[in-house]
Order: C-alpha cells, then sequence, then structure tokens
C-alpha cells in the first residue's frame, strides 16, 4: 500500500504526510479496516451510490460536505478541534499545569484503556446495524443510516490515530483487536454490555440511537475535557457529529410515535396491530429496555476508577470548565442513589466516586427532554398516554442494582411479582415479532412504511422524495 497520497485519500488535520512512522502504521491497518468494513460493514448496498456527508476540513464549510459516495470509498478523515491556545489541565491534581501534548509515562495503561474502551463501540454498533439496510423504511432512512455507520467508522480512525501516534507497539496492537472483536460473539464480545446487544429492527435502531449515541455524546463530552489535548481535540470534533446520529434517533422515535397518533385517530382505536402501525405500550416497552441498557454503559455508581481517572485529569464531568467549584472534589459530596434493604435512598457520597453517577443525572436530564417533545406530539393529537423513562435502577446489569428487580416505577418487586409482570415493561417475544413483521423494506423515493411518518424535510435542504440512495 505504499505510496498512497494520504493527504487526499484520508483528509485530515493532523500533518499525516509529515510522520512517516504514523503513515506506516495506518498504511497496515487500512486495508484490514477496508476487509472488517466489507465482512460487518452494511450487508448488499456496498456498491450503491449514497448522499454522503463527508469531513474534508473542520471548518464551517469543510465538515460536512454532501455528496454521491460509495461506502468503501468513503474518505474515513482523520480531524482534531482546533488547538485552544495556553490550554490547561483543568481539574484534578494536575490543574493548572499545561496540557499534554504527548502522554504522561506513568498514565499510559489507564489512557489506553479509556480510548480502547470508548473505539471498541464505534464498529461494535456498526456490526449491531449490519443487516437493517435491507429492512429500510424508506430511501431517506437508509441514506441515515448508512450516514451513521460511515461516521462511526469515522470515530473508530479517529481513536486508532491516537493509539497509533500516542502508544507505540501497544498501540498498533490494540488498533488490530479493535477489528477482530465481535459484537455478540461469545469467545471475542466487544468490551461494553449495551454493544453486545441486538439491534433487529429499526425501532431499535431508533432508540439505539437516541439513548446509547447519547451515552457517547456524554462519554465524549467527558474525554474532550481530557489534560490529554490530543485526545480532547479529537472528542470535541467527534461531538459535531455525534449531534446527528441523537437526530436520527429522536427523530426516529417521533416519526413512528407520530404514525401511531395519526392511525389510532383514524381508525378510533389503540390497537394499532391492525393497522401496520407501532401502538405506544410497544414504544414504551423497548424504550424502558433501550434506556435501561444504556444507563449501566456509566459503569457502577461508586467507582474508584472513575475517580482516578479524574484525578489524574484524564476524563473530566460534563462542561468541567463552566463549573465554578475547586475543580479537585476532594472534600465535595454528592447525592447519589442506593439501596437501602428493601428500599431505594439518597445518600450523600464523596463527589469523587460518584463521578459516574454524577454524569448519569446529566445523560437522563437530557433523555427526559427529548422524551418531553415526543409526549408533545401525543398531546397535540389529544390522546392521553404519556411516554416515559424507567426509573434508573430498572433492569440494571452493572452497578448497585444489579442484584435486585425493580419496576420502571422504581418500586423494588420480588422475583414473583417480576415474573409476573416484565412482560408489561421490557419487549415480548411477540412484540419482537411483530416489530419484525413489519420490517419490509420501502425503497421508492419519497414513500414510507406504515409505520413511520414521513419527516418533516429532507437532507441538506434536499427534497424528501429525493433519491438519497441509487439503488437502480
Ligand atoms: N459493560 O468502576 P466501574 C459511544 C466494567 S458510547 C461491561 O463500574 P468505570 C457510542 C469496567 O470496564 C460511549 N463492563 O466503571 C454510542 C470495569 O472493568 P475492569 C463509550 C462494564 O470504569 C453509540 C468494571 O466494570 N465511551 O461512544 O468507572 C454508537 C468496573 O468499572 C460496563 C466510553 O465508555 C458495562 N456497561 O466506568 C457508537 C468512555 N460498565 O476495569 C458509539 C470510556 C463498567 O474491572 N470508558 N464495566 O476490568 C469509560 O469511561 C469507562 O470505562 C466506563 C466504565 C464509563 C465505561
Amino acid at each position: 500500500m505504499a505510496g498512497i497520497d494520504y493527504s487526499s485519500l484520508i483528509p485530515n488535520n493532523v500533518s499525516l504526510h509529515e510522520n512517516r512512522r504514523l503513515q506506516r502504521a495506518l498504511e497496515d491497518w487500512q486495508p484490514k479496516f477496508l476487509e472488517w468494513w466489507q465482512d460487518m460493514g452494511p450487508l448488499g448496498f456496498q456498491a450503491k451510490e449514497t448522499y454522503l456527508r463527508t469531513a474534508v476540513s473542520v471548518d464551517a464549510k469543510g465538515w460536512a460536505q454532501f455528496d454521491y459516495v460509495r461506502m468503501p470509498e468513503y474518505r474515513w478523515g482523520i480531524f482534531l478541534a482546533e488547538p485552544e491556545p495556553s490550554r490547561q489541565v483543568n481539574f484534578g491534581d494536575h490543574k493548572g499545569q499545561p496540557a499534554w501534548q504527548e502522554v504522561p509515562g506513568e498514565y499510559r495503561g489507564t489512557l489506553r484503556r479509556l480510548i480502547v474502551t470508548q473505539g471498541d463501540t464505534e464498529p461494535a454498533s456498526v456490526e449491531q446495524q449490519r443487516h437493517l439496510g435491507r429492512t429500510c423504511p424508506s430511501l431517506y432512512d437508509l441514506r441515515n443510516i448508512f450516514q451513521v455507520n460511515v461516521e462511526e467508522g469515522r470515530h473508530l480512525w479517529a481513536m486508532v490515530y491516537l493509539l497509533d501516534a500516542h502508544f507505540g507497539r501497544d498501540g498498533r496492537e490494540e488498533s488490530e483487536a479493535l477489528l477482530q472483536r465481535r459484537s455478540g460473539d461469545a469467545d471475542k464480545p466487544r468490551i461494553l454490555g449495551a454493544f453486545n446487544e441486538k439491534t433487529p429492527d429499526w425501532l431499535s435502531f431508533f432508540m439505539f440511537c437516541f439513548f446509547t449515541d447519547r451515552d457517547g455524546k456524554y462519554q465524549l463530552a467527558s474525554l474532550a475535557e481530557s489534560g490529554f489535548d490530543p485526545l480532547s481535540r479529537t472528542c470535541r470534533f467527534m461531538l459535531t457529529e455525534e449531534a446527528h446520529h441523537m437526530f436520527v434517533g429522536e427523530a426516529g422515535i417521533m416519526r413512528i410515535v407520530q404514525r401511531a397518533c395519526e392511525l389510532m385517530r383514524e381508525h378510533k382505536t389503540d390497537d394499532l396491530r391492525k393497522h401496520g402501525g407501532i401502538d405506544l405500550p410497544t414504544i414504551q416497552r423497548y424504550l424502558n429496555f433501550h434506556c435501561s441498557v444504556s444507563l449501566d454503559l456509566f459503569g457502577s455508581e461508586i467507582s474508584t476508577n472513575a475517580a482516578n481517572f479524574y484525578t489524574l485529569g484524564l476524563k473530566g464531568r460534563f462542561e468541567e470548565t463552566k463549573k465554578t467549584d475547586d475543580h479537585l472534589l476532594k472534600q465535595a459530596t454528592y447525592p447519589v442513589a442506593e439501596l437501602d434493604g428493601e428500599r431505594i435512598v439518597t445518600r450523600d457520597e464523596p463527589a469523587l466516586v460518584s463521578l459516574n453517577e454524577r454524569l448519569r443525572d446529566d445523560y437522563v436530564a437530557d433523555c427526559a427532554r427529548g422524551v418531553a417533545r415526543w409526549n408533545e406530539v401525543i398531546r397535540k393529537h389529544g390522546i392521553d398516554f404519556e411516554l416515559t423513562l424507567p426509573h434508573r435502577a430498572f433492569h440494571r446489569a452493572i452497578g448497585s442494582f444489579a442484584e435486585v428487580r425493580v419496576a420502571p416505577d422504581g418500586r423494588i418487586v420480588g422475583q414473583a411479582d417480576w415474573d409476573a409482570r416484565h412482560r408489561d415493561w421490557l419487549p415480548t417475544e411477540d412484540d419482537k415479532e411483530y416489530i419484525q413483521s413489519l420490517m419490509q423494506p420501502v425503497v421508492e423515493p419519497g414513500k414510507f412504511a406504515s409505520w413511520i411518518a414521513p419527516p418533516a424535510r429532507g437532507v441538506n435542504g434536499l427534497a424528501v422524495d429525493f433519491e438519497y440512495v441509487r439503488l437502480g
């Protein structure tokens, strides 16, 4: 692969052409990435021209260039947000020191683990969504999922760049391992729980984009505060793309809710399964599932790992620099929900070990704003139903609530209650079968599946019936 013009093939603002060692590492990795993309990327559409956004620079003009491209020819670029002059470490024991341009030797292992954990989620989500193109509800949605997929690919490139540029041989080995783990594989699974779940249908996909990509937003925002400046700058740029993924999720669910309401009004019934819609209680059960597995992604409520990441200056709080406290947190406390026998109580805990919970709080508040916008659609149709976020203790596999059974309203219930009721709370086999039966491809420009309303507008100012993917 020697002799590739990397500046044009891999748009970048990290002067790739000046760094022979890094170029060689990426030259070695790139064909393996493409092989992984062919094996695990969107199935069946690799040769189709798709109207995609590509970042060719980080400025306002360059970060969103739209054109038709075949996915394997997508130009996965490497971009860091512009440097902040004289940036410092803004929290923890090194507060006030100049931000690090190289990895501090003593934090190598910890930082590598954070970057690998972040990087691992990116290919995982592409793997999870591999089959969805075949059942797209419209060409518009097909284009959107491919946009999300290529950008997750770019986010993998972003983490591989950090590993290859700053972690020597260990980094290169980790870059390879990122292409070897597989979502849901019993022997070599992805690192975090939610990324080993299946995304078998489009309702799950939109929920994933709303809930799980939003974890991405909060984790990236915390890493964007890092004292390790290349990580900070990388994450800052990734956040611009992450916003689109959450839009796809929020707007997707909103359109499903809209369609459900239209069908309820038209047929004067809640039973939408006769009419090809997705009823609101089913949407609620999918919401409960995706919210709870995404809450797990924040780690344990009380975490010495989180305290260390902060004290070492590696991972901050959401909007760290906007906070007005001492940014050391050694004396501070934070209210944390905990199990107390048969009750859930809130106790003040040392703030440093509570940082996962604090980030989870920021996340839950953000999710609640999105759910309120969905409820606004229901309310406008004059329908008496409200979607709600499940209690944070519901259906958890990580942290203090992993051992107990909790109802979506926060009541601790016994196993017998759980067995009797969980079909009301989580997607049932029936639900899954019904949703699967709806997954019939709709590929005529401007047409939409029966269970989802068209979007209010198309992509990049284009019409909703634009040919977003050329299937011909
Ligand atoms: N599943 O103290 P604890 C995204 C492990 S999403 C499995 O509780 P800690 C995206 C943990 O690793 C954002 N294992 O947690 C979205 C630890 O293992 P070790 C991804 C889990 O370390 C959509 C042990 O349990 N980025 O970008 O404070 C599409 C005890 O750890 C889980 C990041 O996550 C779990 N859910 O925090 C595409 C940021 N949770 O050390 C992309 C980087 C915990 O005992 N990662 N464990 O072997 C981190 O900051 C932290 O690793 C975590 C966990 C927040 C994930």
